[in-house]
């Protein structure tokens, strides 16, 4: 089998709802020498025919939640292979979903992969309230501040954050990244953000870079 069908064949789970095949897929699929990325990829591009059937009225939210279980099968499978490389003196990230928002398989891939990068990552979960993401940065010392949102919606929490850190002086002491699907750089930029991640690999890169 080609890279491209065990590929085909992890989308294709993710549209059937098919645990146990996914979990399988992505065994195989890893033992034949598929990167985690291209297995994260596939399980992307499986999301965006799930969102246009979702548009047009032929799947429901009891689609959207079953693939997203379907997709948790399958990070299941890869998490053991991002080495969780943080030690003590790590540099510390405190990462969630904003406030109305509760999507998170995209945000907890980011950490995975931080953790793979030997970041420490306080992952808060989801629905965050803008200052309980200032108060854990403070509570744990942290050099960055990673925000999650997949709702048009949810975005302007995103610059509720800034505009706290703002408002309690300390919008020097803590970077601010943002991602998630509908953020871009252009809106990363309008709010004031230090920087945008289209995903988890370039997230690393990211914090790398405004660390450097
Ligand atoms: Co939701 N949902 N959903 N959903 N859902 C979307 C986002 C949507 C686009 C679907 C659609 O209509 N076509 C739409 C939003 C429309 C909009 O805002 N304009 C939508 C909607 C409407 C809703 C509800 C309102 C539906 C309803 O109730 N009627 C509801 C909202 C609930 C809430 O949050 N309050 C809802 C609920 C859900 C489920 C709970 C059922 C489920 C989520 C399960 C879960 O996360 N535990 C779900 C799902 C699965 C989706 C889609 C289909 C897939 C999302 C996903 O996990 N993608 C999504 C459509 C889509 O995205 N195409 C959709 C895979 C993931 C790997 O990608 O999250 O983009 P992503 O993460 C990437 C990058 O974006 C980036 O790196 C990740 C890895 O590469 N990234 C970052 C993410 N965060 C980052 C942070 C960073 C840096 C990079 O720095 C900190």
């Amino acid at each position: 089998m080609q890279n491209e069908d065990f590929l085909n064949t992890i989308e294709q789970c993710l549209l059937d709802f098919d645990k146990a095949a996914m979990q399988t897929a992505v065994t195989r699929a890893l033992n034949a020498g598929v990167t985690p990325s291209q297995i994260v990829g596939s399980i992307r591009s499986g999301f965006e025919t799930v969102s246009k059937r979702y548009e047009a009225g032929e799947f429901f939210l009891s689609e959207l939640i079953m693939s997203g279980e379907t997709a948790k099968a399958a990070i299941n499978v890869l998490a053991p292979r991002f080495q969780n490389l943080a030690g003590p003196d790590s540099v510390k990230i405190v990462l969630g979903t904003v406030e109305g928002d509760r999507h998170d398989i995209g945000k907890n891939l980011v950490g995975m992969m931080l953790e793979a990068g030997g970041f420490k990552v306080v992952n808060l979960g989801v629905d965050i309230l803008a200052e309980d993401f200032v108060d854990a940065a403070v509570d744990n010392k942290a050099h960055i501040i990673g925000l999650s949102a997949l709702l048009t919606t949810t975005m302007p929490a995103m610059k509720e954050v800034i505009e706290i850190l703002k408002e309690e002086g300390k919008r020097d002491k803590v970077k601010v990244i943002v991602g998630g699907a509908p953020v871009s750089q252009k809106f990363s930029d309008d709010i004031g953000a230090d920087g945008y991640a289209p995903d988890a690999a370039s997230a690393v890169d990211l914090c790398r870079k405004l660390l450097s």
